[in-house]
């Protein structure tokens, strides 16, 4: 989405702010999740989002990605009955809906939506694959995997990562998409957050719907300045948010709110801070 920007010249730390309570979703992006019936001619699609997915609070800095698939049946790989949104590979329960990501001098405000559940999934028509969740790349200025955020482990480090980190668990169970890897392990420990992943109890299209949500220190990041270009990506381990080549759901957004400077100084001297 289109913001303004708003940069600052002095930083100044404070403590993380907690994700509790109804969340960042909520309480920091104003996105209330609601569900109700849709009917399209002779057919009415029970459980649809009807909530509008734009922020509501921090609109001229927020950042959003979205791309909620409803659809039927939906589990099936094949065939579909798509209402709107890109169809998961393997059903709804695969779906990423949305990515919202915002920051001020001090911390950045990550919250994603999403079906898939913490403890995995294992799809009825492959019984001896069991899918964990994927780890949060986060790139800066052109990069992809500059960060990761452990989410599979559930620890909620955050790593300074290259991509020689990160893979998919089984490239035979995994969609092709566009090559993109979902978790990572090894990199440079930068330090832990308040990461939650947790259960909201809307249900969608069959499935209850999961909120991933986390506080980082600009710090963390080596202070990247104000304008900064910050890519995000979350999926499960074998990619199933896309099908075929199509790309899972991605953010690119801009940062607000850090130090300004007229001679922007290179990642790679801020990624040397952390290896
Ligand atoms: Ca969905
Ligand atoms: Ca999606
Ligand atoms: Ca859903």
């Amino acid at each position: 989405m289109t913001k303004s920007l708003l940069c600052i010249a002095t930083v100044v730390l404070l403590a993380i702010p907690m994700t509790a309570g109804a969340g960042l979703l909520e309480d920091y992006f104003g996105v209330v999740l609601e569900t109700g019936e849709v009917t399209l001619g002779e057919t009415t699609f029970l459980d649809v989002f009807v909530h509008d997915w734009n922020p509501t609070l921090h609109i001229a800095t927020t950042d959003m990605a979205m791309d909620d698939w409803y659809g039927k049946d939906v589990l099936s790989f094949d065939p579909w009955v798509t209402l709107f949104g890109s169809v998961p590979s393997g059903g709804e329960v695969f779906d990423v809906e949305a990515i919202y990501l915002d920051n001020n001098a001090a911390f950045l405000y990550l919250s994603i939506v999403t079906s898939f559940p913490p403890d995995g999934f294992t799809h009825p028509e492959i019984p001896d694959f069991h899918v964990v969740p994927g780890d949060i790349a986060i790139g800066l200025n052109g990069g992809t995997y500059d960060f990761g955020i452990d989410v599979d482990g559930g620890t909620g480090d955050l790593y300074a990562t290259d991509v020689s980190d990160w893979f998919v668990y089984d490239e035979s169970h995994s969609v092709a998409a566009q090559g993109e890897l979902a978790n990572f392990s090894g990199g440079t420990l930068v330090g832990s957050l308040d990461l939650t992943y947790q259960a909201t109890g809307v249900i969608e299209n069959e499935f209850d719907t999961h909120v991933i949500e986390v506080v980082i220190p600009m710090a963390y990041l080596g202070h990247p300045m104000c304008g900064s270009e910050i890519y995000v990506h979350w999926v499960c381990s074998c990619r199933n948010d896309a099908t075929g080549s199509n790309p899972i759901l991605k953010l690119f957004g801009e940062l607000d709110g850090g130090p300004s400077s007229t001679e922007p100084s290179t990642w790679s001297s801020m990624k040397a801070l952390f290896r």
